[in-house]
């Protein structure tokens, strides 16, 4: 749920150089297109529309040579996390609540530096079909999307370890991941050391979504400050949400997202949250950002009916006839 009367601060990061499939950087446009800001207002939350942050172009820094490109995109990332930080930092002081619309998942590195900054010891939900916590030492592909939850941890490269100048941002014990599917061994090995609680889709068969789920929220809220949710697309079947850079076969279904994200929306008062990882190029007539959407209200505590929400949909000024 959303802080009573806290103003969403809503800002875009068309970010995609923290992964090699192109398209992600229209994420932020996907999803205003999908109607995020009717929804706000159809909710009765008061928002802001902070446009999309500066973001150099992946195909520019492809022209680097081979030897150079890998840091320039890294200092590229580094770059628009301390702005994300910043803005993030700046808008949480102020008592708003702020929206990230991503950009691939390296954005969620400077939201989480700026909301640890500004509200202290932060719980998070990290819903993703993986668990983002390679460091460059195991990390199969050096993606950086595939990195960020470790350099929350205060784990891998320095220059975004350090974002805002100080790490940890996060301590292993405030954070859960939930609908991971595809986690690399060694990856595995870190989250398993570290102590991080990890719910897979294997999980949430065996133990049930509900448990899950209980013992997720306990987990964030018991000796935190303040919540975040890192919200990654590619959590759901690839059927319901075609939208994204990866696909998963077997990822969660509409009820059992539509689940996690009400009973968050219902139990915890979310400090921030980002919808990340949403790829248009991928996507069915918009159909995943439209469902992101819709969850994202599902997560600030919104109840829709099916009709309300196609209602919705039906009269977004931009929706193609
Ligand atoms: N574990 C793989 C890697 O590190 O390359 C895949 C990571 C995908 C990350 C996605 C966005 O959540
Ligand atoms: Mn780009
Ligand atoms: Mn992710
Ligand atoms: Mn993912």
């Amino acid at each position: 749920m959303i802080a009573k009367g806290s103003t969403v601060n809503v800002v875009g990061v068309p970010l995609d150089l923290g992964v090699s499939k192109l398209g992600v950087d229209m994420g932020p446009t996907a999803l205003r297109y999908a109607g995020i800001f009717e929804a706000l207002e159809h909710a009765g939350f008061p928002y802001l529309d902070e446009g999309d942050l500066d973001v150099a172009n992946n195909f520019a820094l492809d022209r680097l040579p081979p030897e150079r490109r890998g840091t320039a995109k890294r200092a590229e990332i580094a770059r628009v996390a301390e702005n994300l930080g910043r803005h993030v930092h700046e808008a949480a002081m102020r008592g708003e609540t702020p929206l990230v619309l991503g950009g691939d998942h390296s954005t969620a590195i400077g939201a989480i530096a700026g909301l640890a900054k500004a509200r202290g010891r932060l719980g998070v939900i990290w819903i993703d079909a993986h668990a983002d916590a390679n460091t460059p030492q195991t990390s199969p592909s050096g993606n950086i999307h595939g990195m960020p939850l470790a350099i929350s941890l205060g784990h891998g490269y320095p220059d975004l370890v350090n974002c805002l100048g100080f790490a940890p941002k996060v301590r292993p014990e405030d954070v859960v991941i939930i609908g991971a599917k595809d986690v690399d061994p060694d990856e595995m090995a870190f989250v398993r050391e570290q102590g991080v609680a990890l719910y897979s889709t294997f999980d949430l068969e065996h133990l049930g979504l509900s448990r899950v789920m209980d013992e997720a929220i306990a987990r964030v809220a018991q000796g935190t400050d303040a919540v975040y949710v890192s919200f990654d697309a590619d959590v759901m079947d690839m059927h319901l949400a075609p939208g994204t850079g990866i696909m998963t076969r077997g990822g969660l279904t509409y009820r059992e997202i539509t689940y996690v994200c009400r009973t968050i929306g219902e139990r915890l008062p979310l400090a921030g949250l980002d919808i990340i990882e949403v790829n248009p190029l991928m996507d069915k007539r918009n159909s995943t950002a439209e469902l992101c959407v819709e969850l994202a209200m599902a997560l600030l505590g919104v109840k829709w009916t099916d009709y309300e929400r196609n209602y919705l949909t039906a009269n977004l000024p931009c929706t193609p006839t």
